[in-house]
């Protein structure tokens, strides 16, 4: 199977929460190892463009206000099938849909509140490690 890279945020809700170190327990704990790091406060200009796709859904605004609410963990995950894996991980959309041993179970608090973003798919996850990251800050 081919190593691949995904992109994941630690969404603001998990951060508020002191929950980094869990999340990042369960993914490293999965095998995905950590290619780049770091903690960041996105502006609005930032967040709507990570979500431009989601700019016609009725929730969009909400979503923004929520994404720059607070500090953030963004990071590129590296791995075998990083991108399936750490959507199986990450759980379903909604945490009261999401797998027992999933962080969106164990963390999340509302389908907007979910407590991690990951890629889904390889267009979206090439697109989105560049949105946040130059290529000198991939060191892992
Ligand atoms: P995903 O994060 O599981 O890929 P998407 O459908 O791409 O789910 O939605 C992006 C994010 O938008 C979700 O993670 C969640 O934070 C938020 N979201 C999705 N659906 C809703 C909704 O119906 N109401 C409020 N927020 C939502």
């Amino acid at each position: 199977m081919a190593i691949e890279q995904t992109f994941s945020i630690i969404k603001p809700d998990a951060v508020e929460r002191n929950l980094i170190g869990d999340i990042l327990k369960m993914i490293t704990d999965s095998g995905l190892r950590i290619k780049g790091m770091k903690m960041i406060h996105m502006d609005r200009a930032k967040a709507e463009g990570f979500y431009a796709v989601h700019r016609e859904r009725p929730f969009f605004g909400e979503l923004v206000d929520y994404m720059i609410s607070g500090p953030v963990v963004v990071s590129c995950l590296e791995g075998e099938n990083a991108i399936e894996k750490y959507r199986a991980l990450m759980g379903a959309t909604n945490p009261a849909d999401a797998a027992p041993g999933t962080i969106r179970a164990a963390f999340g608090q509302n389908i907007q509140n979910n407590a991690c973003h990951g890629s889904d798919g390889p267009d979206t996850a090439r697109t989105e490690v560049a949105y946040f990251f130059d290529k000198e800050e991939l060191v892992g």
